[in-house]
């Protein structure tokens, strides 16, 4: 990292002429320039409206029951053979802060009416986690049905034998019915990001242990962060041991970061907030790189701090979000100048590139949310109409792109735009909610007053504010 990484003074005067220039780049890019723009927010929000409907109404149409629509083939998939309504959980809080009362009460009506979680299946304890859980838990916080509660318990309950590791570290896959357990090399992300949704349904249900077994998989998974302070990209759970050393901020850690920070700001526990203050350090001092093309993260060893490439992609840009969320607003403008750059590559953003050269290295789009939830947060933060722009550019590009005859249909390839038969839940609970939370009232969702989960659904920030 000696290489890429100057002295702090450095980077910061270094960045902030970077900023200007990429942000000077952006205004022109597309618009005619501050104060002059072309931003129409009511309309804005009545499209992003629009468009949800129109993806909602392609999963009645071809996949009603099931867990995902595939728009090209027009029929459906389920993850595990049977349907876990993977698509209606997901979308149900969307629903309600877009109002969307008809769509709300018929997505409410499935679930409540027909889903059961005693099912004979493997599922993917982070997956499950964070799109069923947390979707239930946020449906029950907006809506107020405790049967939303009563299935988050049930599910909560079904996915406890995961934790049943010798380090207490979750496993990967767990039974929904005979408990068993499969996949004991994880990584931080899975193990890391399950805190907010178990600790919510401790303090909804009054029952500590989903509280204290993913707190002490977060702790076990930090205290085996390496003497320069960085977690390496996989580990076995059962050993403890790292198998993989490479450490970075991508998909497979990623949002171990994000939750550290936001169960400090939802729970107000103060382990939480050292373990991120520590681990931010870190990642700024050996992962943070400033190069001609833009200010980004890069991949290293957690040990030696040695560079290993200079990746980044459709999934980090998650962290402008992160960063803004824990006061860093500097390196969180400047990273989203870079993501915006991605994005514009090619009209609409591929899932990987090498950020030293601008090449893309993996080409598909699967309407991912994490540029978008960053301009959200930016624009929250500091009102700057440039965030609204791009807002503009990222719904223009995907409906231009990505629209099909029934739904939405994920890119093979941002080069060709290629389309590709699936539309993920997560367009539902994130991609279409950050875009629609963008451009309307600030009243339709108190910011302050939530902590949005990995997959966008809000949590009340009661707790924190108790102690
Ligand atoms: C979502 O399921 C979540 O945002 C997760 O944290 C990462 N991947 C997808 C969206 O890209």
């Amino acid at each position: 990292m000696k290489t890429h990484h100057c002295n702090f003074k450095i980077l910061m005067v270094v960045l902030s002429s970077f900023v200007f220039l990429s942000f000077s780049t952006i205004t022109k890019a597309s618009t005619s320039g501050k104060g002059d723009s072309q931003i129409n927010k009511e309309e804005l929000e009545k499209q992003v409206k629009e468009e949800f409907i129109h993806a909602w109404d392609g999963y009645k149409k071809y996949a009603w029951g099931h867990d995902e629509l595939l728009p090209l083939s027009k029929s459906y998939k389920d993850w595990y053979g049977v349907s876990l309504y993977m698509t209606p959980i997901d979308a149900f809080d969307t629903m309600k802060l877009m109002k969307l009362d008809k769509q709300a009460n018929e997505a409410k009506a499935l679930i409540l009416d027909s889903l059961s979680f005693n099912k004979n299946i493997s599922v993917q304890t982070f997956e499950i986690t964070i799109r069923l859980l947390g979707g239930l838990l946020s449906s029950y916080g907006l809506d107020h049905d405790k049967k939303f509660l009563a299935l988050a318990e049930d599910l909560g309950h079904r996915l406890l034998p995961a934790f049943n590791s010798k380090t207490g570290m979750p496993y990967r896959f767990v039974n929904l019915v005979t408990g068993k357990t499969d996949g004991n090399v994880s990584n931080p992300a899975e193990i890391g990001t399950l805190m907010i949704e178990f600790g919510t349904l401790s303090k909804l249900t009054g029952n500590p242990v989903f509280y204290s077994k993913t707190k002490n998989a977060i702790v076990q998974l930090y205290n085996r962060r390496s003497k320069i302070g960085l977690v390496g990209s996989e580990i076995n759970v059962e050993t403890g041991e790292w198998v993989n050393t490479t450490s970075h901020i991508r998909g497979g850690i990623d949002s171990y970061y994000e939750y550290l920070l936001k169960s400090w700001l939802l729970f107000g526990d103060k382990d939480f907030k050292n373990m991120w203050d520590n681990s931010i350090k870190a990642v700024n001092k050996y992962l943070a790189d400033s190069v001609s093309t833009g200010f980004w993260y890069a991949q290293a060893d957690m040990h030696t701090d040695k560079i290993k490439s200079t990746h980044y992609g459709a999934l980090d840009a998650f962290f402008p979000a992160v960063l803004a969320l824990g006061g860093d607003l500097k390196r969180a403008e400047a990273l989203e100048a870079s993501c915006y750059k991605m994005w514009n590559l090619q009209g609409i953003e591929p899932e990987t590139i090498d950020f030293t050269t601008m090449k893309i290295l993996s080409p598909q789009y699967p309407l991912r949310p994490e540029i978008i939830e960053s301009a959200y947060y930016l624009y929250h933060y500091t009102r700057d109409e440039k965030y609204l722009e791009m807002g503009k550019t990222f719904l223009d590009d995907i409906v231009k792109y990505c629209r099909a005859e029934d739904g939405f249909a994920e890119l093979k390839s941002v080069i060709t735009k290629e389309k590709d038969d699936d539309m993920e839940s997560f367009f539902l609970a994130e991609t279409l909610k950050y875009l629609y939370l963008l451009f309307a009232p600030p009243d339709t969702l108190n910011f302050e007053s939530v902590i949005f989960n990995t997959e966008a659904h809000p949590m009340q920030r009661a707790w924190g504010r108790l102690k």
